[in-house]
Parts: structure tokens; sequence; C-alpha cells
């Protein structure tokens, strides 16, 4: 498919995108197993469904040589002591790469590998952070006050992978302890055969 070069805007303070062809809105219902502490989980589940993260999509042809780019807005709040976040997936073609930009808020990237190798990022207005292939990846909102927002970039044919996650989350878990955030391991997670 045939594509003439294109541009958009991505400005403050929002930084929707001004054009974008998907926008996927992420709630509790839709993680729920995610989260460590299953009553304050519970307890929010109750009185509503909050919206956790929303993703502003330039969708592209699945192929290797096309680049899908977006902007990623995780919003603040916690379940518990653990901060909103996103789902976090490998990708589906595993030994593809992704390039996240931050453009606003305070907060990590978890990241790891199939064989349990585990990493955590720091992000923040200005930061550039490259998630090599294989490896994994969740944006942890670490503000109580503001989104977290990045610009992301990867393999058109990438696609996602969310069941290794889903089943067991990641290694490290971002929670808040004395007003501040921490990494902590997370009692959920099994080491790889
Ligand atoms: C896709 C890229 C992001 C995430 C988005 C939401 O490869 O990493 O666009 O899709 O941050 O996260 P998730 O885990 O729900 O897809
Ligand atoms: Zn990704």
């Amino acid at each position: 498919m045939k594509t003439d070069p294109f541009a958009f805007d991505i400005i403050a303070p929002d930084f929707i995108p001004s054009q974008y062809d998907n926008h996927i809105e992420r709630r509790l219902s839709a993680m729920a197993g995610q989260y460590a502490d299953s009553t304050a989980l519970a307890a929010v589940l109750a009185e509503s469904d909050p919206l956790l993260y929303q993703v502003y999509e330039l969708r592209r042809p699945p192929v290797a040589g096309e680049l899908l780019h977006g902007i990623s807005i995780v919003h603040p709040g916690k379940i518990g002591d653990e901060y909103f976040m996103t789902k976090g997936h490998f990708h589906q073609v595993i030994d593809t790469a992704e390039l996240y930009y931050c453009l606003k808020g305070r907060g990590f990237m978890v990241m790891e590998t199939p064989e349990g190798e585990s990493r955590v990022e720091s992000l923040r207005p200005g930061r550039a952070l490259y998630v090599p292939p294989r490896w994994a990846h969740r944006s942890v909102n670490a503000s109580l006050d503001q989104d977290l927002v990045t610009f992301f970039i990867y393999p058109g044919n990438a696609g996602h992978d969310y069941g290794t996650i889903e089943q067991q989350g990641f290694r490290k878990l971002v929670v808040e302890r004395d007003g501040n955030p921490v990494i902590i391991d997370n009692p959920r997670w099994l080491p790889p055969k």
C-alpha cells in the first residue's frame, strides 16, 4: 500500500495527536487480574470502573518496513498502593523493538525478557527509552496528580502478545511507600521453566 508523506501535531498540554485512526480506552475491569491487592480492587470496582489509560494510534499496514506510532496517556491513580499502569505485553513478533519518548509526567517502564531478566527505567519529560527486541514492557504512572504521556514507535508487523503477562504479571511491581514510588518483587511471579 502506497502512502504519501504526512505530518501532524502533538502539542501540550494534553498531547492528543491532531490526527489518529484508532483510540483505545482501557478501564480497570479489562485488567483487574493484574493488580496485587484484590481487596482494594474489589472495593474500587464496586463503586466504578475507572479509565486507566488511553492510546491514540496512527495505524500502519502490518509489515516490517512500516512504523506504527502514537501517544499513550496513563492517568494518575492507584489500586491499593499500586499505581495505574498499562496491561503490558511482549510483541507477537518477539524480536521487534520499540522506542518511547516521554512528553509529560513521572513514571517508569517495567521490562522483562522471557528468560526472567528484569529492568525498570524512569520516564520523565525529555527522556527517550529504547525497549530492545524480546523485552516485554509496561508503563506505570508514578504521579498521583498528572498524566504520564509518551510517544511510541514500533514496527508495523510487531503485534501484541498479552497472554504471558496476563497469567502472572511482571517480575517487578511499582507501589507507593510513604508517598514515594518503590519497586518491589511481584509475589505472583514465577521463574521461567
Ligand atoms: C505498543 C506500545 C503501546 C502500548 C500502549 C498500551 O506496542 O507498546 O502503544 O500498546 O502503551 O499498552 P498495552 O500493554 O495495553 O498495549
Ligand atoms: Zn509494545
